[in-house]
């Protein structure tokens, strides 16, 4: 199951709220300082729903056409153990008209379970998914659905 950026918006920051709650501080987690400037766009869970996805964009909350920088901090759905440790890729892709980009995105571990996917190129506009698998100590899937202007 995954949440829509647009339409589960709302909810959305409920769940975070309650997530940052859990985590017993007011602030979110925290996000390397020079991707302060993301915003929150949507919480999602993986396929198997063993996996809880808080996902950030950055430069623009929702993304625009172009490259942006999808950060996720990543927790086991049950217990919100960050998951370090993961390999991570991560596919965009447009279903409507069955084509991805010619550009590979990068994946970097920061730690914390937050991991940050840059050159996500969604550069038309229209419905995007960013397919992700996740392997090694979990093996799930999840898409995150944007709206490109
Ligand atoms: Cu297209």
């Amino acid at each position: 199951m995954v949440l829509c950026c647009a339409a589960m918006y709302e909810r959305t920051i409920q769940l975070a709220a309650l997530g940052f709650l859990a985590l017993g501080c007011g602030a979110g987690p925290a996000l390397p300082s020079d991707l302060a400037d993301a915003g929150p766009e949507a919480v999602a869970l993986s396929d198997a729903q063993l996996l809880q996805l808080v996902v950030y964009t950055t430069p623009d909350q929702p993304p625009t056409r172009g490259l942006s920088t999808v950060i996720m901090h990543v927790t086991d759905a049950k217990t919100g153990a960050p998951q370090d440790g993961l390999q991570v890729a991560a596919l965009p892709w447009m279903p409507a008209h069955g084509h991805g980009t010619t550009i590979k995105t990068a994946i970097e571990a920061k730690g914390g379970g937050t991991y940050v996917i840059s050159r996500v190129n969604m550069f038309m506009g229209g419905k995007w998914d960013l397919r992700l698998t996740f392997s090694g100590s979990v093996n799930d899937r999840a898409a995150l659905h944007f709206e490109i202007p």
